[in-house]
Protein backbone atom coordinates (compact mmCIF):
# COMPACT_ATOMS: atom_id res chain seq x y z
CA UNK A 1 0.00 0.00 0.00
CA UNK A 2 1.33 3.70 -0.60
CA UNK A 3 0.17 6.55 1.49
CA UNK A 4 2.13 9.31 -0.38
CA UNK A 5 -1.09 11.83 -0.47
CA UNK A 6 -2.07 10.85 2.84
CA UNK A 7 1.69 11.79 4.34
CA UNK A 8 1.44 14.71 2.71
CA UNK A 9 -2.15 15.70 3.77
CA UNK A 10 -1.44 14.83 6.85
CA UNK A 11 1.99 17.18 7.19
CA UNK A 12 -0.83 20.19 5.69
CA UNK A 13 -3.25 19.00 8.59
CA UNK A 14 -0.67 19.31 11.15
CA UNK A 15 0.40 22.89 10.28
CA UNK A 16 -3.26 23.99 11.01
CA UNK A 17 -4.80 21.23 13.33
CA UNK A 18 -3.13 20.03 16.49
CA UNK A 19 -1.31 16.70 16.04
CA UNK A 20 -3.31 17.06 12.39
CA UNK A 21 -6.24 15.06 13.29
CA UNK A 22 -9.97 16.66 15.31
CA UNK A 23 -9.48 13.40 17.68
CA UNK A 24 -6.93 12.19 19.20
CA UNK A 25 -7.27 8.12 18.48
CA UNK A 26 -6.99 9.28 14.29
CA UNK A 27 -3.40 10.24 14.63
CA UNK A 28 -2.51 6.59 14.51
CA UNK A 29 -0.33 6.96 18.18
CA UNK A 30 -0.59 3.86 19.27
CA UNK A 31 0.61 1.45 16.13
CA UNK A 32 2.55 4.02 14.60
CA UNK A 33 3.04 5.39 10.99
CA UNK A 34 0.81 8.11 9.06
CA UNK A 35 -3.32 8.57 9.36
CA UNK A 36 -5.03 7.13 6.40
CA UNK A 37 -6.70 9.73 5.04
CA UNK A 38 -10.31 9.38 3.31
CA UNK A 39 -11.15 10.32 0.11
CA UNK A 40 -14.82 8.52 0.14
CA UNK A 41 -16.89 5.65 1.49
CA UNK A 42 -19.67 3.55 0.46
CA UNK A 43 -20.94 0.38 1.54
CA UNK A 44 -18.06 -1.98 3.52
CA UNK A 45 -15.05 -0.35 1.38
CA UNK A 46 -13.55 3.07 2.34
CA UNK A 47 -11.37 4.39 -0.79
CA UNK A 48 -7.99 6.55 0.60
CA UNK A 49 -6.48 9.55 -0.80
CA UNK A 50 -3.89 7.29 -2.20
CA UNK A 51 -6.51 4.93 -4.45
CA UNK A 52 -6.45 2.10 -2.24
CA UNK A 53 -9.78 0.40 -1.12
CA UNK A 54 -9.80 -0.74 2.71
CA UNK A 55 -12.57 -3.07 4.30
CA UNK A 56 -13.66 -0.89 7.39
CA UNK A 57 -13.89 -2.30 10.26
CA UNK A 58 -14.23 1.03 12.19
CA UNK A 59 -17.17 2.32 10.84
CA UNK A 60 -16.86 6.13 12.09
CA UNK A 61 -16.41 4.14 15.18
CA UNK A 62 -19.50 2.58 15.12
CA UNK A 63 -22.19 5.28 13.59
CA UNK A 64 -22.17 3.46 9.65
CA UNK A 65 -23.99 -0.07 10.93
CA UNK A 66 -25.64 -0.38 7.49
CA UNK A 67 -22.71 1.25 5.75
CA UNK A 68 -21.35 4.23 4.69
CA UNK A 69 -23.09 6.62 2.15
CA UNK A 70 -26.32 3.98 3.23
CA UNK A 71 -28.92 5.75 0.58
CA UNK A 72 -31.95 6.24 3.07
CA UNK A 73 -29.90 8.28 5.18
CA UNK A 74 -27.79 10.14 1.64
CA UNK A 75 -31.25 11.19 0.19
CA UNK A 76 -32.89 12.26 3.43
CA UNK A 77 -29.74 14.35 4.80
CA UNK A 78 -30.15 15.99 1.09
CA UNK A 79 -33.80 16.36 0.76
CA UNK A 80 -33.81 18.20 4.00
CA UNK A 81 -30.96 20.59 3.30
CA UNK A 82 -32.87 22.08 0.56
CA UNK A 83 -35.23 23.07 3.07
CA UNK A 84 -32.86 25.27 5.50
CA UNK A 85 -30.29 23.57 7.66
CA UNK A 86 -30.86 25.09 11.16
CA UNK A 87 -33.63 27.19 12.12
CA UNK A 88 -33.23 27.27 16.67
CA UNK A 89 -36.76 26.44 16.25
CA UNK A 90 -38.37 23.08 17.24
CA UNK A 91 -39.46 21.08 14.50
CA UNK A 92 -41.88 18.38 13.81
CA UNK A 93 -38.82 15.80 12.95
CA UNK A 94 -37.41 16.10 16.49
CA UNK A 95 -40.95 14.86 17.53
CA UNK A 96 -40.70 11.82 14.87
CA UNK A 97 -37.25 10.78 15.59
CA UNK A 98 -37.91 11.09 19.56
CA UNK A 99 -41.03 8.91 19.35
CA UNK A 100 -39.24 6.19 17.60
CA UNK A 101 -36.22 6.15 19.83
CA UNK A 102 -39.12 6.06 23.23
CA UNK A 103 -40.44 3.51 21.24
CA UNK A 104 -37.82 1.02 20.53
CA UNK A 105 -35.95 1.79 23.74
CA UNK A 106 -37.20 0.73 27.09
CA UNK A 107 -37.18 2.55 30.06
CA UNK A 108 -37.57 5.95 28.60
CA UNK A 109 -40.54 8.05 28.56
CA UNK A 110 -38.91 10.88 27.08
CA UNK A 111 -35.30 11.96 25.42
CA UNK A 112 -33.47 14.86 24.86
CA UNK A 113 -31.41 15.60 21.78
CA UNK A 114 -27.35 17.04 21.95
CA UNK A 115 -24.48 16.56 19.52
CA UNK A 116 -22.10 14.10 20.67
CA UNK A 117 -21.80 11.41 23.21
CA UNK A 118 -19.63 13.61 25.31
CA UNK A 119 -22.65 16.12 25.93
CA UNK A 120 -25.26 13.38 25.95
CA UNK A 121 -22.87 11.16 29.35
CA UNK A 122 -21.75 15.03 30.54
CA UNK A 123 -25.72 15.74 30.78
CA UNK A 124 -27.25 12.61 31.86
CA UNK A 125 -24.50 13.02 34.99
CA UNK A 126 -25.48 16.83 35.46
CA UNK A 127 -29.05 15.24 35.84
CA UNK A 128 -28.63 12.23 38.25
CA UNK A 129 -26.68 14.95 40.17
CA UNK A 130 -29.64 17.26 40.17
CA UNK A 131 -32.25 14.93 40.43
CA UNK A 132 -30.69 12.68 43.47
CA UNK A 133 -28.72 15.99 44.84
CA UNK A 134 -25.63 14.30 45.42
CA UNK A 135 -22.75 14.87 43.80
CA UNK A 136 -20.20 11.70 43.30
CA UNK A 137 -20.63 9.58 40.72
CA UNK A 138 -18.87 6.41 40.37
CA UNK A 139 -17.15 4.83 36.67
CA UNK A 140 -15.17 2.38 35.86
CA UNK A 141 -11.46 2.23 34.97
CA UNK A 142 -11.08 1.82 31.12
CA UNK A 143 -14.50 3.41 30.09
CA UNK A 144 -14.52 6.14 28.20
CA UNK A 145 -17.90 8.78 28.32
CA UNK A 146 -16.28 11.05 26.73
CA UNK A 147 -14.21 14.37 27.58
CA UNK A 148 -15.86 15.70 30.00
CA UNK A 149 -13.63 16.57 33.06
CA UNK A 150 -15.68 14.78 35.40
CA UNK A 151 -14.42 11.56 33.16
CA UNK A 152 -10.86 12.18 32.66
CA UNK A 153 -10.17 10.92 35.74
CA UNK A 154 -7.38 7.99 37.17
CA UNK A 155 -7.36 5.89 40.13
CA UNK A 156 -6.89 8.13 43.06
CA UNK A 157 -4.61 7.07 46.27
CA UNK A 158 -6.41 5.04 48.18
CA UNK A 159 -8.49 2.24 46.85
CA UNK A 160 -12.25 3.76 48.04
CA UNK A 161 -11.10 7.38 48.28
CA UNK A 162 -11.58 9.51 45.10
CA UNK A 163 -9.68 9.85 41.79
CA UNK A 164 -7.14 12.10 40.15
CA UNK A 165 -7.04 13.90 37.16
CA UNK A 166 -5.61 12.24 34.23
CA UNK A 167 -5.49 15.07 32.05
CA UNK A 168 -3.87 18.60 32.73
CA UNK A 169 -6.68 21.22 32.82
CA UNK A 170 -9.01 18.84 34.82
CA UNK A 171 -9.22 20.41 38.48
CA UNK A 172 -8.80 18.26 41.94
CA UNK A 173 -11.90 19.70 42.64
CA UNK A 174 -13.74 17.97 39.93
CA UNK A 175 -11.69 14.83 40.85
CA UNK A 176 -12.83 14.72 44.20
CA UNK A 177 -16.49 13.79 43.20
CA UNK A 178 -15.35 10.35 40.41
CA UNK A 179 -14.53 7.64 42.19
CA UNK A 180 -13.36 4.96 40.00
CA UNK A 181 -14.56 1.17 40.60
CA UNK A 182 -12.72 -1.95 38.43
CA UNK A 183 -15.31 -3.64 35.74
CA UNK A 184 -16.84 -6.75 36.46
CA UNK A 185 -16.06 -6.03 40.18
CA UNK A 186 -19.69 -6.31 42.25
CA UNK A 187 -17.26 -6.57 45.32
CA UNK A 188 -15.14 -3.44 44.42
CA UNK A 189 -18.34 -1.14 43.91
CA UNK A 190 -20.50 -2.06 47.58
CA UNK A 191 -16.99 -1.21 48.88
CA UNK A 192 -16.73 2.29 47.41
CA UNK A 193 -20.12 3.27 48.32
CA UNK A 194 -19.81 1.79 51.63
CA UNK A 195 -17.38 3.69 51.99
CA UNK A 196 -19.27 6.90 50.49
CA UNK A 197 -22.45 6.43 51.98
CA UNK A 198 -25.43 8.76 50.71
CA UNK A 199 -22.52 10.91 48.77
CA UNK A 200 -23.48 8.97 45.44
CA UNK A 201 -25.44 10.00 42.69
CA UNK A 202 -25.06 7.66 40.22
CA UNK A 203 -23.15 5.04 38.99
CA UNK A 204 -22.17 5.58 34.61
CA UNK A 205 -21.19 2.63 33.18
CA UNK A 206 -20.42 0.88 29.55
CA UNK A 207 -22.95 -1.82 30.02
CA UNK A 208 -20.90 -3.79 27.49
CA UNK A 209 -17.45 -1.99 27.38
CA UNK A 210 -15.72 -1.03 24.15
CA UNK A 211 -13.22 1.40 25.21
CA UNK A 212 -10.99 -1.22 26.75
CA UNK A 213 -11.48 -3.46 23.35
CA UNK A 214 -15.15 -5.28 23.50
CA UNK A 215 -15.57 -6.43 27.35
CA UNK A 216 -18.84 -7.83 28.41
CA UNK A 217 -20.01 -7.84 31.00
CA UNK A 218 -19.91 -11.42 33.58
CA UNK A 219 -23.06 -12.97 34.21
CA UNK A 220 -24.60 -10.89 37.20
CA UNK A 221 -22.66 -8.38 37.01
CA UNK A 222 -25.34 -5.17 35.64
CA UNK A 223 -28.31 -7.62 37.80
CA UNK A 224 -25.35 -6.47 40.80
CA UNK A 225 -25.11 -2.75 39.88
CA UNK A 226 -29.26 -2.42 39.49
CA UNK A 227 -29.58 -4.01 42.96
CA UNK A 228 -26.30 -1.82 44.65
CA UNK A 229 -28.34 1.08 43.14
CA UNK A 230 -31.78 0.45 44.30
CA UNK A 231 -30.40 -0.29 47.70
CA UNK A 232 -28.77 3.07 47.55
CA UNK A 233 -30.97 5.46 46.03
CA UNK A 234 -28.44 6.12 42.68
CA UNK A 235 -29.00 6.28 39.25
CA UNK A 236 -27.88 3.55 36.76
CA UNK A 237 -26.67 5.48 33.71
CA UNK A 238 -26.05 2.95 30.83
CA UNK A 239 -23.78 4.76 28.59
CA UNK A 240 -24.82 3.29 25.22
CA UNK A 241 -23.19 5.91 22.94
CA UNK A 242 -21.49 2.42 21.29
CA UNK A 243 -24.39 -0.35 21.98
CA UNK A 244 -27.11 1.61 21.65
CA UNK A 245 -29.63 1.05 18.33
CA UNK A 246 -26.16 -1.59 17.67
CA UNK A 247 -26.99 -4.65 19.83
CA UNK A 248 -30.23 -4.91 19.89
CA UNK A 249 -33.27 -2.59 19.17
CA UNK A 250 -33.29 -2.12 23.08
CA UNK A 251 -29.69 -1.79 22.80
CA UNK A 252 -27.98 -3.41 26.20
CA UNK A 253 -31.09 -3.01 28.57
CA UNK A 254 -33.24 -5.13 26.41
CA UNK A 255 -30.48 -7.91 25.42
CA UNK A 256 -28.97 -8.36 29.23
CA UNK A 257 -32.74 -7.73 30.79
CA UNK A 258 -31.70 -5.03 32.99
CA UNK A 259 -32.82 -1.66 33.70
CA UNK A 260 -31.12 1.74 33.58
CA UNK A 261 -32.34 4.68 34.94
CA UNK A 262 -30.71 7.12 32.24
CA UNK A 263 -29.47 5.82 28.56
CA UNK A 264 -26.95 7.83 26.62
CA UNK A 265 -26.82 7.70 22.94
CA UNK A 266 -24.18 8.74 20.28
CA UNK A 267 -23.15 7.00 17.41
CA UNK A 268 -26.10 5.14 15.05
CA UNK A 269 -28.53 7.36 16.54
CA UNK A 270 -27.02 10.14 14.30
CA UNK A 271 -27.01 7.94 11.19
CA UNK A 272 -23.39 9.14 10.67
CA UNK A 273 -24.50 12.89 11.67
CA UNK A 274 -23.38 14.67 14.84
CA UNK A 275 -26.28 13.33 16.96
CA UNK A 276 -25.91 12.30 20.87
CA UNK A 277 -29.02 11.79 23.49
CA UNK A 278 -29.59 10.89 26.72
CA UNK A 279 -33.38 9.44 28.14
CA UNK A 280 -35.09 8.73 31.45
CA UNK A 281 -38.57 7.80 32.87
CA UNK A 282 -40.32 10.66 33.00
CA UNK A 283 -40.06 11.37 36.72
CA UNK A 284 -36.18 11.88 35.73
CA UNK A 285 -36.24 13.62 32.71
CA UNK A 286 -38.92 16.39 33.94
CA UNK A 287 -36.50 17.79 36.38
CA UNK A 288 -34.35 19.03 33.04
CA UNK A 289 -34.97 22.80 31.73
CA UNK A 290 -37.25 24.16 30.86
CA UNK A 291 -39.77 22.34 32.42
CA UNK A 292 -37.43 21.30 35.38
CA UNK A 293 -34.29 23.02 37.40
CA UNK A 294 -31.31 21.15 35.51
CA UNK A 295 -29.86 23.22 33.08
CA UNK A 296 -28.63 21.75 29.64
CA UNK A 297 -28.75 23.27 26.07
CA UNK A 298 -27.42 23.78 22.57
CA UNK A 299 -27.50 25.94 19.27
CA UNK A 300 -27.82 22.55 16.81
CA UNK A 301 -29.39 20.36 19.18
CA UNK A 302 -32.09 18.78 17.16
CA UNK A 303 -30.56 19.71 13.94
CA UNK A 304 -33.13 19.05 11.30
CA UNK A 305 -30.16 17.92 8.61
CA UNK A 306 -28.82 15.81 12.03
CA UNK A 307 -32.40 14.06 12.73
CA UNK A 308 -33.00 13.59 8.88
CA UNK A 309 -29.62 11.06 9.19
CA UNK A 310 -30.78 9.70 12.49
CA UNK A 311 -34.36 9.30 11.65
CA UNK A 312 -33.63 7.61 8.70
CA UNK A 313 -31.40 5.27 10.61
CA UNK A 314 -33.53 4.23 13.24
CA UNK A 315 -36.16 3.87 10.76
CA UNK A 316 -34.36 1.26 8.79
CA UNK A 317 -33.37 -0.76 11.91
CA UNK A 318 -36.42 -0.85 13.17
CA UNK A 319 -38.29 -2.23 10.47
CA UNK A 320 -36.12 -4.98 9.57
CA UNK A 321 -36.09 -7.70 12.12
CA UNK A 322 -33.50 -9.56 11.29
CA UNK A 323 -30.58 -6.96 11.03
CA UNK A 324 -29.46 -7.45 14.54
CA UNK A 325 -29.04 -11.45 13.87
CA UNK A 326 -27.05 -11.13 10.49
CA UNK A 327 -24.96 -8.46 12.42
CA UNK A 328 -24.58 -10.94 15.15
CA UNK A 329 -23.99 -14.18 12.73
CA UNK A 330 -21.31 -11.98 10.37
CA UNK A 331 -19.51 -11.08 13.97
CA UNK A 332 -19.08 -14.89 14.77
CA UNK A 333 -18.25 -16.26 11.28
CA UNK A 334 -15.62 -13.55 11.42
CA UNK A 335 -14.65 -14.68 15.57
CA UNK A 336 -14.15 -18.18 14.39
CA UNK A 337 -12.21 -17.67 11.49
CA UNK A 338 -9.66 -15.19 13.38
CA UNK A 339 -9.53 -17.55 15.86
CA UNK A 340 -8.76 -20.14 13.43
CA UNK A 341 -5.76 -18.92 12.02
CA UNK A 342 -4.16 -17.52 15.29
CA UNK A 343 -4.29 -20.89 16.33
CA UNK A 344 -2.83 -22.26 13.33
CA UNK A 345 0.15 -19.61 13.67
CA UNK A 346 0.46 -20.08 17.35
CA UNK A 347 -0.50 -16.58 18.38
CA UNK A 348 -1.44 -16.53 22.08
CA UNK A 349 -4.98 -14.53 22.03
CA UNK A 350 -8.09 -13.80 22.80
CA UNK A 351 -11.13 -12.47 21.03
CA UNK A 352 -13.63 -11.00 22.77
CA UNK A 353 -17.45 -10.54 20.97
CA UNK A 354 -21.36 -8.95 21.78
CA UNK A 355 -23.15 -9.05 19.18
CA UNK A 356 -21.85 -6.93 16.26
CA UNK A 357 -18.51 -5.93 18.40
CA UNK A 358 -15.34 -7.78 18.82
CA UNK A 359 -11.76 -7.10 19.59
CA UNK A 360 -8.61 -9.08 19.52
CA UNK A 361 -6.25 -9.28 22.36
CA UNK A 362 -2.42 -10.48 22.61
CA UNK A 363 -2.75 -12.55 25.60
CA UNK A 364 -4.00 -15.81 26.94
CA UNK A 365 -5.77 -14.57 29.74
CA UNK A 366 -9.36 -13.50 29.72
CA UNK A 367 -9.97 -9.99 29.21
CA UNK A 368 -12.31 -9.13 31.92
CA UNK A 369 -11.05 -5.35 33.12
CA UNK A 370 -8.93 -2.50 32.19
CA UNK A 371 -6.07 -4.65 34.25
CA UNK A 372 -6.74 -7.43 31.86
CA UNK A 373 -6.78 -6.16 28.29
CA UNK A 374 -3.60 -3.51 29.21
CA UNK A 375 -1.78 -6.85 29.80
CA UNK A 376 -2.78 -7.54 25.70
CA UNK A 377 1.26 -7.65 23.52
CA UNK A 378 1.04 -4.11 21.84
CA UNK A 379 3.76 -5.13 19.57
CA UNK A 380 2.13 -8.09 18.22
CA UNK A 381 -0.63 -5.83 18.20
CA UNK A 382 1.04 -2.68 15.78
CA UNK A 383 2.00 -5.82 13.50
CA UNK A 384 -1.44 -7.51 13.06
CA UNK A 385 -2.88 -3.55 12.35
CA UNK A 386 -0.44 -3.00 9.66
CA UNK A 387 0.07 -6.11 8.40
CA UNK A 388 -4.08 -5.91 8.05
CA UNK A 389 -4.06 -2.71 6.70
CA UNK A 390 -0.89 -3.76 3.94
CA UNK A 391 -3.86 -6.03 2.42
CA UNK A 392 -6.66 -3.72 2.32
CA UNK A 393 -8.32 -4.16 6.09
CA UNK A 394 -8.54 -1.16 8.31
CA UNK A 395 -9.51 -2.19 11.81
CA UNK A 396 -8.77 -0.35 15.04
CA UNK A 397 -5.56 1.81 15.37
CA UNK A 398 -5.39 0.81 19.18
CA UNK A 399 -5.34 -2.29 21.01
CA UNK A 400 -7.72 -0.51 23.52
CA UNK A 401 -10.61 -0.12 21.03
CA UNK A 402 -13.36 -2.29 19.27
CA UNK A 403 -14.12 -3.41 16.02
CA UNK A 404 -17.91 -2.19 14.48
CA UNK A 405 -19.18 -4.77 12.02
CA UNK A 406 -21.97 -3.29 9.50
CA UNK A 407 -24.07 -5.01 7.73
CA UNK A 408 -22.64 -4.01 4.16
CA UNK A 409 -19.88 -6.49 4.62
CA UNK A 410 -20.36 -9.42 2.28
CA UNK A 411 -19.00 -13.11 3.60
CA UNK A 412 -16.55 -12.86 1.00
CA UNK A 413 -15.18 -9.75 2.92
CA UNK A 414 -14.72 -11.74 6.31
CA UNK A 415 -13.51 -14.28 4.16
CA UNK A 416 -11.07 -12.02 2.92
CA UNK A 417 -10.43 -10.32 6.40
CA UNK A 418 -9.66 -13.99 7.95
CA UNK A 419 -7.30 -14.27 4.97
CA UNK A 420 -4.92 -11.78 5.74
CA UNK A 421 -4.79 -11.98 9.36
CA UNK A 422 -3.31 -15.90 8.12
CA UNK A 423 -0.95 -14.01 6.37
CA UNK A 424 0.13 -11.42 8.47
CA UNK A 425 1.35 -14.36 10.84
CA UNK A 426 2.21 -17.38 9.25
P1 LIG B 1 -18.30 11.45 21.34
O1 LIG B 1 -18.24 12.68 22.19
O2 LIG B 1 -16.93 11.09 20.79
O3 LIG B 1 -19.39 11.48 20.27
O4 LIG B 1 -18.74 10.22 22.29
C1 LIG B 1 -17.99 9.96 23.45
C2 LIG B 1 -18.22 8.52 23.86
C3 LIG B 1 -19.06 8.26 24.92
N1 LIG B 1 -19.30 6.99 25.32
C4 LIG B 1 -18.72 5.94 24.69
C5 LIG B 1 -19.02 4.54 25.17
C6 LIG B 1 -17.85 6.15 23.59
O5 LIG B 1 -17.26 5.09 22.98
C7 LIG B 1 -17.60 7.46 23.16
C8 LIG B 1 -16.66 7.76 21.99
N2 LIG B 1 -16.01 6.64 21.45
C9 LIG B 1 -14.72 6.90 20.81
C10 LIG B 1 -14.16 5.56 20.36
N3 LIG B 1 -13.57 4.84 21.42
C11 LIG B 1 -14.86 7.86 19.68
C12 LIG B 1 -13.63 7.96 18.81
C13 LIG B 1 -12.90 9.24 19.07
O6 LIG B 1 -12.68 9.61 20.24
O7 LIG B 1 -12.54 9.86 18.06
Amino acid sequence: MIYKRSSTLFAAAEKVIPGGVNSPVRAFKAVGGTPIFVKEAKGAYLYDEDGNTLIDYINSWGPMILGHAFEPVVNAVIEKAKKGTSFGMPTEIETEIAELAVSMVPNIDKIRFVNSGTEACMSAVRLARGYTGKDKIIKFAGCYHGHSDSFLIQAGSGAVTFGSPNSPGVTEGTAKDTLLANYNDLANVEALINANKNEIACIIIEPVAGNMGCIPPLDGFLQGLRSLCDANDILLIFDEVMTGFRLAKGGVQELYGVDADIVCFGKVIGGGLPVGAFAARNEIMNYLAPLGPVYQAGTLSGNPLAMAAGLAMLTTLNNDAEVFNRLAEKTEYLHKGLAKVLDSNNITHTINRVGSMISVHFDAEPVVDFKTAAKGNNETFKTFFHGMLNQGVYIAPSAFETWFITDALTYEDLDRTIEACNTVFK
